[in-house]
């Protein structure tokens, strides 16, 4: 591959999708189609064989420009170990969502908890040997092992709300960049770990801090020395809050190795990007963090409405803060049949750093609403779960819309404002329905 592209970051499923040209000359090393001496090799060879699963013995007949029939259905064929049922949308690096049907669990199993990475994961995770620092301006900076985290501090359970702020990219029009997530970079698992609140406490946070800097153990794409895939922040006040967890297990369970194993912060309620996988350290800043993906335009949003596709001036763009409400039906499955005149409905419901209120539901296409059963956060960072029946007059092609309302009075909107790189999407899902009486 030529260096633009590995850094670009794109998988060869996906540069095949958007541009099957240079797709060829980057994975087959030839300049064109008339070429035909280019093979498999390097690069191209081993992330050909990393995707298919296996080294591939024959490389050396395969046609230039040949697709591998295992893509042919997408990437439907990448298996990921301990995940299930996941929609793997890139493969280099590694990005997969979770079908909303699949998300029908008050609490996400490990195996549905969707992938979003930005790198290549680490692969020495040995727990014993992990160790996190806490420098920065801090009276006692410190080097903690997962046993001093365990030994030093109130190991809590919660349930937290992870969602990537580009979570519903795929609907906007024109297109933004990047992963095309469209329901499923969303999951609420059940995490053990220690307050980070505590964990900065102890050290001492210093008057003058500003903003956390968090670094993780994964490697940028380019396999640099050095250079980091993301490294993200978060000012002091949201830092403080005692949702958020340094996290050493997963429903019970070793995190995933894709979820950040064996040490992580889950910082509910805001963009995913904070959640620092495989941590390795937390700095104290007496500034905004300006690490990898906190500047620029990545995780930020314009300041004022922009018309679609509008350009927008690099200093008008804000750093995303909390996540907006949001719901997902999760059952029934969309484009579901039903037999009867009477679906029971079931889904989840959150709001960054704050409560649901109420959650409506529509089967006439929001002319009419009516309350659906709404239960209580098991903790605070938590989704809320809602229940409701919905009876149909006939027959036919209906579609099932929720709409929440969060404890501020502030609701999901049927359409969004676009803005350049697809965040915040926070529309209505909508399921279709046939109803077959
Ligand atoms: N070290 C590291 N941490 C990371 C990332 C990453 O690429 N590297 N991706 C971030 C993003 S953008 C999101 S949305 C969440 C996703 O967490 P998950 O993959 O466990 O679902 O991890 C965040 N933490
Ligand atoms: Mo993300």
């Amino acid at each position: 591959m030529t260096k633009d592209k590995k850094e670009s970051g794109q998988g060869i499923y996906e540069i095949y999708q958007s541009q099957p040209e240079s797709a060829d000359e980057q994975v087959f090393g030839r300049k064109s189609y008339s070429d035909r001496r280019g093979f498999l090799k390097g690069a191209g060879l081993a992330t050909m064989a990393a995707v298919l699963g296996g080294a591939i013995p024959f490389h050396r007949n395969m046609p230039a420009g040949m697709i591998p029939a295992a893509f042919a259905e997408g990437l439907d064929d990448v298996v990921i170990e301990g995940k299930d049922g996941l929609t793997v949308l890139n493969d280099r690096p590694v990005n997969a969502e979770t079908p909303p049907h699949l998300l029908n669990d008050d609490i996400t199993p490990t195996t549905r908890h969707f992938i979003r990475n930005n790198g290549i994961p680490p692969t020495d995770v040995s727990p014993e040997a992990w160790t996190l620092t806490i420098d920065g301006l801090v009276d006692q900076p410190m080097t903690l092992t997962i046993d001093d985290l365990k030994n030093n501090f109130d190991v809590v359970e919660q349930q937290l709300v992870v969602e990537c702020g580009g979570n519903g990219r795929a609907f906007f029009e024109p297109k933004a960049k990047g992963n095309q997530w469209t329901y499923g970079a969303v999951a609420c698992s059940n995490w053990t770990g220690v307050r980070l609140a505590d964990v900065l406490k102890a050290a001492g946070v210093q008057e003058g801090a500003v903003y956390t800097a968090h670094y993780g153990a994964d490697k940028h794409l380019s396999g640099k020395e050095g250079k980091l895939a993301i490294s993200r922040g978060l000012p002091i006040a949201k830092a403080m809050g005692t949702e958020n967890l340094i996290a050493f297990a997963q429903n019970g369970e070793p995190l995933h190795p894709m979820n950040g194993a064996p040490l992580r912060l889950v910082v509910p309620g805001w963009p995913g990007s904070c959640s620092q996988k495989w941590l390795t350290r937390i700095q104290v800043r007496d500034q905004v963090h300006d690490g990898p993906k906190m500047t620029g335009k990545a995780y930020r949003v314009p300041n004022h409405p922009v018309a679609p596709g509008e350009k927008v001036a690099k200093e008008d763009f804000v750093i995303i803060e909390r996540m907006p409400v949001k719901s997902l039906i999760t059952s029934p499955q969309t484009n579901s049949q039903i037999d009867g005149n009477e679906v029971a409905i079931k889904g989840h419901a959150w709001s960054g750093d704050r409560n649901v209120d109420k959650v409506q539901i529509s089967s006439d296409f929001g002319a009419t609403w009516m309350d659906a059963e709404l239960s209580a956060p098991a903790n605070e960072g938590a989704w809320q779960t809602f229940t409701a029946k919905v009876t149909f007059p006939q027959p036919g092609y209906y579609e099932v819309w929720a709409k929440v309302t969060d404890d501020q009075g502030v609701s999901q909107p049927f359409a969004i404002a676009w803005n350049p790189k697809g965040y915040l999407n926070n529309t209505f899902h909508r399921v279709a329905l046939v109803v077959k009486g």
